[in-house]
């Protein structure tokens, strides 16, 4: 069974939010970033850098969030059934933990960056509900994640100009396995 290695409020709860959606068997380690027991030698001999979230499945370790939903997509998504599918998937699960994350979350960037990418994703939210093949996929949970993440970082942010950014988000939420995963209860 994979083993998912997390913090409380950490990274880790955008992984445990697909492998709920995808109903796939797994244990979570609790690792105590306040204690630091992601610096000790046992955890760093699953992750070098002291991170969270990282996964062990028989002998593969893996870590980074977008390289373990990637991975996960690929063994678990059976629709993801051409290396062309799978590519579209990877292009949002970066975009989201690179583009997307950097471009809301910038100080310097920002203010030019969100009316960007929040006005295209609008656009595309106008027409579909979710990203990829109109399904929930790696895609979502991904910038799914950071566009909820951005609420709990900047508490005031403002998404009302981006209607259909607002009603997807909230359509993440609502979803069991986005409640039992990313909320902070
Ligand atoms: N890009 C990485 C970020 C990993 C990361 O920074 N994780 C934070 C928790 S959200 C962490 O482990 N912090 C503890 C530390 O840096 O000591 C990913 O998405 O997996």
């Amino acid at each position: 069974m994979i083993k998912l290695y997390g913090g409380v409020f950490s990274r880790a709860a955008i992984v445990k939010w697909y492998l709920e959606e995808m109903q796939i068997p797994y244990g979570f380690v609790l690792v105590d970033l306040q204690a630091n027991v992601n610096l000790q030698p046992d955890y760093l001999s699953i992750h070098p850098f002291g991170k969270v979230p990282a996964i062990v499945d028989g002998d593969l370790v893996l870590w980074e969030s977008g390289a373990i939903l990637i991975y996960l997509a690929q063994k678990y998504d059976k629709d993801l059934d051409t290396p062309e599918k799978q590519a579209i998937v990877n292009q949002w699960i970066l975009f989201g933990n690179s583009t997307l994350g950097d471009g809301l979350l910038s100080a310097e960037n920002s203010e030019k960056e969100t009316p960007r990418l929040l006005g295209k994703l609008d656009s595309i939210f106008a027409s579909q509900s979710y990203l990829v093949d109109n399904r929930l996929t790696a895609a979502d949970i991904a910038v799914g994640a950071v566009l909820n993440y951005v609420l709990m970082i900047i508490k005031d942010f403002d998404y009302s100009p981006y209607p259909n950014v607002s009603a997807y988000i909230q359509r993440l939420r609502d979803r069991p396995a986005f409640k039992a995963s990313m909320t902070l209860k």
